[in-house]
């Protein structure tokens, strides 16, 4: 993948993510002013309440200092006044009171600068920033995570003013970070260093971009000097093997392939043969685009696996479904226990939740982000780019 493509699918992750990222800012801006408001009033009062309570001194003080300065007093009785004067003088400045009067600046001074976010205030600001996720597609049970997560990072703690909304962004950047599943294998380097044949399979529901991946990664093989076969395992839809010929045509890969309705395992099976015999490195598996929700076909999902045994199993999931994509990916995992997830269509995603979603909700790692039709368009998933897009 050249500069200008790089740049292009940061782009694209830029628009993904857009709408999310303006209605977080918005977000944030609001609930920081809403603790200035909801606080301030009440701070008020606590201040008031203070600096009512001070005057006791305040009229030692100052009739104190009006004695003192009295010029007619006489001499004498100055002194006289002083000496029954000056222990009270004293005990008013004597260490523990120019605590308490430090105290009393620093409390107003944080009156003026610290605002504390009160467990009653998060939960109420909270609401907003869960709607928005869920709009943005974001699953149910991945927003209550990001509420806990974030309420422990943020209630009961006092910030300083102007760092609120600093805080709350990074709780949030933080909260979003631990739902991904960093990835524990990089397949280009495990693949590079794998000793025999490394097979590969791409599942998930119709048209989700099964196909389209395959001949993508396949391109990205190839990019790295990386040999590998199509093992045409869609014997089901029409058409399916020549759309995987053409594939094979145009990135000169081999494609092994049987007759349409015959076994997608023995198919897989046959590849592998050929990919050991002709020792070639990877064998890509397409399989037949089925509904998450068909026990026969997830079955015969679970005969393709048991056959074929492959190192890597990749759900292929649309990003602009949401949290359908979440789901499928959830049910895919739970059969067949998946590897990896890659989420094409993510250009036409302008939500952005299926991301947030999908390793939390299945304790897997995204691998890739399908960016496009072309061959270039598969771009390894970072993270770090999606808070970038995210502006957090
Ligand atoms: N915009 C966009 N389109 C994509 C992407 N990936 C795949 N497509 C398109 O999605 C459509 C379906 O892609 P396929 O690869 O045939 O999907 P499939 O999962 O193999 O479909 P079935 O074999 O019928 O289950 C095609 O028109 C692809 O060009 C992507 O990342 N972005
Ligand atoms: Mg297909």
């Amino acid at each position: 993948m050249n500069d200008i493509m790089l740049i292009n699918s940061s782009k694209r992750l830029l628009i993904m993510f857009d709408s999310l990222k303006k209605k977080i800012a918005s977000w944030i801006g609001n609930s920081t002013k809403k603790i200035e408001e909801s606080q301030s009033e009440q701070k008020d009062k606590s201040l008031s309440k203070k600096v009512e309570a001070k005057p006791k001194a305040d009229v030692k003080k100052s009739s104190k200092a009006k004695e003192i300065s009295k010029p007619e007093r006489p001499k004498v009785s100055a002194v006289k006044i002083e000496k029954v004067v000056e222990p009270q003088v004293i005990e008013e400045e004597t260490e523990p009171s120019v605590e308490k009067k430090s105290g009393f600046f620093s409390r107003i001074k944080s009156v003026f600068t610290s605002r504390e976010i009160t467990q009653d205030f998060f939960f109420e600001s909270f609401n907003d920033l869960e709607l928005i996720l869920l709009e943005s597609n974001v699953a149910l049970s991945v927003v209550d995570t990001i509420k806990e997560k974030m309420a422990s990072q943020l209630v009961g703690r006092e910030f300083k003013r102007d760092e609120i909304p600093l805080k709350i962004k990074q709780a949030l950047r933080d909260t979003i970070d631990s739902l991904f599943v960093d990835s524990p294998f990089n397949i280009i380097s495990h693949i590079k260093s794998s000793n025999s044949c490394v097979k590969i399979l791409f599942c998930g529901i119709n048209g989700s971009g099964k196909t389209t991946t395959l001949a993508k990664f396949a391109h990205i093989l190839k990019n790295n000097g990386i040999s590998c076969v199509f093992a045409a395992g869609d014997t089901f839809r029409a058409a399916s093997i020549e759309q995987l010929a053409i594939h094979g045509e145009r990135l000169g890969v081999h494609v092994v392939k049987q007759t349409y309705g015959s076994d997608p395992a023995a198919v897989a099976y046959d590849a592998i043969q050929y990919a050991q015999a002709k020792k070639i490195k990877v064998v890509l598996i397409d399989t037949a685009g089925r509904m998450h929700t068909k026990q026969n076909l997830m079955d015969e999902m679970g005969k393709i696996v048991r056959v074929s045994k492959p190192d890597f199993k990749i759900f292929v999931g649309e990003s602009i479904t949401g949290n359908d994509a979440t789901e499928q990916a959830r049910i895919f995992n739970d059969t067949i226990g998946i590897d990896g997830i890659i989420l094409t269509k993510a250009d036409i995603d302008e939500k952005g939740g299926t991301a947030i979603s999908v390793s939390k909700v299945t304790g897997r790692p995204i691998l890739y982000l399908g960016m496009g039709q072309g061959y270039d368009d598969l771009v390894p998933f970072d993270k770090e780019k999606v808070f970038e897009a995210l502006g957090l």
